[in-house]
């Protein structure tokens, strides 16, 4: 099953036998107060230095959430959209609980977009899959319904199966409805992770469907979060995960020695390219320190 995005120049494919695909975390103001400043005062410059700095660090998808309370998100995320094509050639995934603003950035975005995301909600399927459906997008469906976020990997497995079905039955093609089976922090929960391993694993062999993780979820709360996030991202792409929401820089490298150490890295191409890249830019980095 291939999921394809596009920007107007480039095309991703999302897929158990291609490189695993990175989405790009950062353009989210949940916790950032940098980002929630600019985005409610219009600076764009450190939105479009965000969006670079994710692209040279390997990011293949952009997330795009301009959630900042007070703020007119509809004229706001259609200057996001625009002002991020005009300086990358990566597809999006929008972002958004508001309908009219993921209305408003499919409207904006070109190519083909990710839709992040619709639930196993009725109301959500109801609204959110006509849109994606009428844009030609593909979609995320989070694990979730109108009852919460089920506890066991078969719950979640019957929502994902709820969504997919709505989704094909609106004309949606299976392979553009990518499943995420839900990350919560295994600083409150010592089964969260094991739970989201277990549903990767049967939604992988009962769906066959791609599946994406927001793999830095699971560290909420710990200290040294990079280490557990990237031991986490290699137990989920040993599972079946075929991409992430994540941050490039810090997880890149374990990203891509996880495809290497599974045979999607002909003569480490990839990793040896990544990591000569990696040494730039972190010397970069460190000039501009001084
Ligand atoms: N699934 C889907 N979408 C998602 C999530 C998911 N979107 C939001 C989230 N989860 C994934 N994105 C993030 C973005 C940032 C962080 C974690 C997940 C994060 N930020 C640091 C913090 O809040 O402490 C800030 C780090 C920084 O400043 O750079 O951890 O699961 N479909």
């Amino acid at each position: 099953m291939h999921t394809i995005l596009k920007s107007v120049t480039k095309e991703i494919t999302i897929g158990i036998d291609h490189p695993f695909v990175m989405i790009g975390e950062k353009i989210n103001p949940t916790g950032r107060k940098k980002l929630a400043a600019a985005l409610a005062e219009g600076n764009l410059d450190y939105i479009l230095q965000l969006a670079l700095d994710q692209a040279a660090w390997g990011a293949d998808v952009l997330d795009v959430n301009v959630g900042v309370p007070g703020i007119d998100e509809v004229s706001v995320v259609k200057k996001v959209v625009e002002l991020i094509a005009s300086a990358t050639d990566l597809p999006l995934c929008l972002d958004s609980a508001n309908t009219d603003v993921l209305a408003a950035g499919l409207a904006a975005a070109k190519g083909k977009p990710l839709v992040n995301s619709v639930s196993g909600e009725t109301k959500k399927l109801e609204t959110v899959l006509p849109l994606v459906k009428d844009r030609g997008a593909a979609v995320i469906g989070l694990t979730m319904d109108d009852n919460g976020i089920p506890r066991t990997p078969e719950e979640r497995v019957a929502v994902a199966e709820k969504i997919l079905e709505h989704a094909v039955r609106k004309g949606i093609p299976a392979e553009d409805v990518v499943i995420d089976p839900l990350v919560l922090t295994v600083g409150s929960d010592s089964k969260a992770a094991l739970v989201t391993l277990l549903t990767i694993e049967l939604l992988r062999k009962s769906l066959g469907v791609n599946i994406n993780v927001g793999a830095s979820n699971v560290s909420f709360g710990l200290p040294e979060r990079p280490t557990v996030n990237a031991a986490f991202l290699t137990l989920c792409i040993q599972a079946g995960a075929t991409c992430a929401i994540t941050d490039s820089a810090k997880l890149g490298q374990t990203v891509r020695a996880a495809d290497l150490l599974l045979g999607r890295d002909a003569n480490s191409m990839r990793y040896l390219k990544y990591f000569r890249l990696a040494e730039k830019l972190r010397e970069a980095e460190a000039t501009e320190a001084g």
